[in-house]
């Protein structure tokens, strides 16, 4: 699964990944499905700061894999976010939390599940950027980076791939009014050999072209796939494959 994303980062540049929330009820997801994956979307993540059921997230998965032959991969807030129906994880640590739960000790708790159900870990730093009070900086206690202080955010992401984390993730979090600054982008892809990942707050082409054109490898978009449908997700796919 890694190694599908890299060579498709390879192939084009900056792919689009979408991210279902499954406590968030989807109209006639198994055509949405289908059209990601006709316009272009790489992957499917699935996860949201607030999931607790697994059966929820089972079907979730499920209905993901029966309607479309796009890859799976999970996006967990805690030890709650493992299906045995998926592909692959983001195996994150939140690098600028203050709780050290969601440093080392949810991964701890989840890491058995991972390894009996044969999931494919996706080492990966993850942090939350900016100034929007999101449900990401309220749970994970975090200490967000100012879009003042990109240096900061470098230094986090040069740590994480010191670490061994085989991707980076700048989060302005879910529904977030601005997506991640172009500067922090900038900043951090320079700074760093392994591929950012960027989400938050896209919502439309020019935005998701920015970003790409910035350095992301990865733009990631969840709710205005839930509000809106894929019309401005096909627009911020075409974007980014001309960035
Ligand atoms: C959230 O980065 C993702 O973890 C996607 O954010 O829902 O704002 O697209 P949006």
């Amino acid at each position: 699964m890694e190694s599908k994303i890299r060579r498709a980062i390879s192939e084009r540049g900056c792919v689009h990944l979408a991210l279902l929330d499954p406590e968030k009820p989807f109209h006639k997801l198994p055509q949405v499905l289908q059209d990601l994956e006709s316009i272009g979307t790489a992957a499917i993540m699935i996860g949201g700061s607030t999931v607790r059921s697994n059966a929820q997230l089972d079907r979730m998965v499920e209905t993901v894999k029966n309607s479309c032959r796009l890859p799976t991969i999970l996006f967990p807030n805690n030890e709650s976010g493992i299906s045995r129906h998926a592909d692959a994880i983001f195996f994150m640590s939140l690098l600028n939390s203050s709780n050290p739960r969601y440093l080392i000790g949810a991964q701890a708790m989840g890491a058995p599940a991972v390894k009996t159900f044969g999931i494919e870990p996706i080492p990966l730093g993850y942090i939350v950027v900016g100034p929007s009070n999101t449900a990401v900086s309220n749970i994970g206690e975090v200490e967000r980076v100012p879009y003042s202080k990109p240096e900061i955010a470098a230094n986090f992401a040069l740590a994480g791939q010191y670490l061994g984390m085989r991707f980076v993730y700048l989060e302005a979090g879910s529904g977030a009014r601005n997506p991640v600054d172009a500067e922090m982008v900038k900043r951090v892809s320079s700074t760093i050999d392994v591929p950012v990942i960027v989400g938050g707050g896209i919502r439309t082409g020019s935005q998701a072209e920015l970003i790409a054109r910035s350095g992301a490898s990865v733009i990631v978009t969840g709710t205005v796939l839930e509000n809106e449908g894929t019309g401005p997700v096909k627009q911020i796919i075409s974007s980014i494959k001309r960035a």
